[in-house]
């Protein structure tokens, strides 16, 4: 029930289905239950609808099911897939996902996994681990791989196109009929895999965009250039050509991790995917990027990183949206901390460190500081990594004694200013 699940199980509970909400996080429950959106982005679902509705029920997890005695006609798995220690794929959630739901399975039922994840992740490890649990994908459960397509933040997906992609013809059916009485447009393609390898290849193509113009921005400044002039002027080309902008690194549960899904398949499978591998690396090394930007505007000023106060503006890791996974925010907060910097954060939407982000906990306060003369007099530097809709530039722009722009948000305001650094 995060951001894909929970805008999921509205949608269908909306078409008319019984729905059941799986999720073990209680604090989630317990909001949904309250009628409340566990996240502020997630305001603009109906929850309290859902809380008085009698075909919504909320269960800490599937065996609970089993143990109510509930049946499962349809099982939507919406699980993270994220990386292990070592950037590897970690299908840990998806394996416990499939393996709790079996007992719960009617006769009939399908199997949909939701979460990105590498092409033959459905083939592989979902109708493994239910052939593992008794059941026979295309004899008695239909297995289909149908991503999510949700931006955090906006609102509609009804009227987002589905891909289906069904282990069999049968399930790839099943799976159609099942979204069509939610979705608007519904598209079947001919394999799990094809489904799995094109909702990579949309996020791939934003992961290797944002790390084109994040090396062209280090590289042109280098030249002498400015990366946002250049982008104004290319992106008047009305054809050919989709904007990306220059940032601390990239965010969220899906940009920063998608391609080392894709990485990991297409090495496995003996051709490499090295532009996308080196997009990673690329993204990942902008907060020491900004870190270092910052360091020598300090140095530029006799000061250094240790020992500065650094207000960091945005925590979040894109505007208007509370979350704060794999956020540049925090990988430069933590970079510079080592640096000796002590640090304080801003976020208008995130009054406190969110529970998890412990890992800043004695790195940045526990909350977010106000934006206003006195508390900016405070700091050596501003750094503005996440701006979001509501943010007072003003403040920012008449108050603080150094700025580091990540966004370009101030320079039309400070552009020549010596107090200004775009970073
Ligand atoms: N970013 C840049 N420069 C850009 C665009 C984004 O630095 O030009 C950064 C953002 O600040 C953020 C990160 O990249 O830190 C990811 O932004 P995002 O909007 O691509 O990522 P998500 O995870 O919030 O939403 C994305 C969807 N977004 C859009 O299509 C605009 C899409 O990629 C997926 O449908 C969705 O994740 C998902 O769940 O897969």
């Amino acid at each position: 029930l995060g951001a894909v699940g929970l805008p999921l199980a509205e949608l269908l509970h909306g078409a008319g289905f019984e729905v059941v909400g799986v999720d073990p996080d209680r604090a989630k429950r317990v909001a949904l239950a309250a009628g409340r959106a566990p996240a502020a982005h997630q305001s603009h679902l109906d929850i309290e609808q859902l809380a008085r509705s009698p075909r919504f029920t909320l269960a800490g997890d599937a065996l609970e099911l089993e143990a109510a005695g509930l049946q499962l006609d349809g099982y939507l798995i919406c699980v993270p897939t994220d990386l292990d220690e070592n950037g590897q794929p970690d299908l840990g959630a998806v394996r416990a996902a499939v393996r709790a739901a079996t007992p719960a399975l009617s006769g009939e039922a399908i199997v949909v996994l939701e979460s990105t994840t590498w092409p033959g992740t459905t083939r592989e490890v979902v109708a493994a681990e239910l052939r593992a649990a008794g059941r026979e994908p295309g004899v008695d459960v239909a297995v289909v791989f149908s991503p999510e397509r949700v931006d955090p933040g906006r609102a509609e997906l009804a009227t987002i196109p589905k891909l289906v992609g069904g282990l069999d013809e049968r399930a790839g059916e099943l799976g159609a009929k099942l979204y069509s009485a939610a979705f608007k447009d519904v598209r079947c393609v001919r394999s799990p895999e094809v489904a799995e390898a094109a909702k990579l290849l949309e996020n791939v193509y934003r992961a290797v965009n944002i790390a084109l113009i994040n090396e062209l921005k280090v590289s042109f400044s280098e030249m002498g250039i400015d990366v946002w002039e250049v982008l104004d002027a290319a992106a008047s080309k009305p054809f050919g050509f989709q904007r990306f902008d220059p940032g601390p690194g990239v965010g969220g549960h899906c940009i920063p991790v998608d391609p080392a899904y894709l990485a990991w398949a297409a090495r496995r499978a003996g051709a490499p995917a090295e532009l996308v591998e080196h997009a990673g690396r690329v993204n990942r090394s902008m907060p020491g990027q900004v870190a270092r930007v910052l360091g020598r505007a300090l140095e530029a000023r006799g000061g250094s990183i240790d020992g500065s106060r650094v207000l960091i503006v945005g925590l979040a890791y894109k505007p208007g949206v509370d979350g704060t996974e794999h956020s540049p925010g925090a990988a430069l907060a933590l970079e510079l901390h080592r640096a000796g910097a002590r640090l304080a954060y801003h976020d208008g939407l995130l009054a406190r460190l969110p529970i998890a982000r412990a890992d800043l906990r004695g790195v940045v306060g526990e909350a977010s500081v106000a934006l206003d003369q006195d508390s900016l007099a405070g700091f050596d530097a501003v750094v503005i990594v996440t701006a979001h809709p509501d943010l007072d530039l003003g403040v920012i722009e008449r108050e603080a004694a150094l700025v580091i722009d990540t966004r370009g948000v101030l320079r039309d305001a400070l552009l020549g200013d010596p107090r200004y650094v775009s970073a």
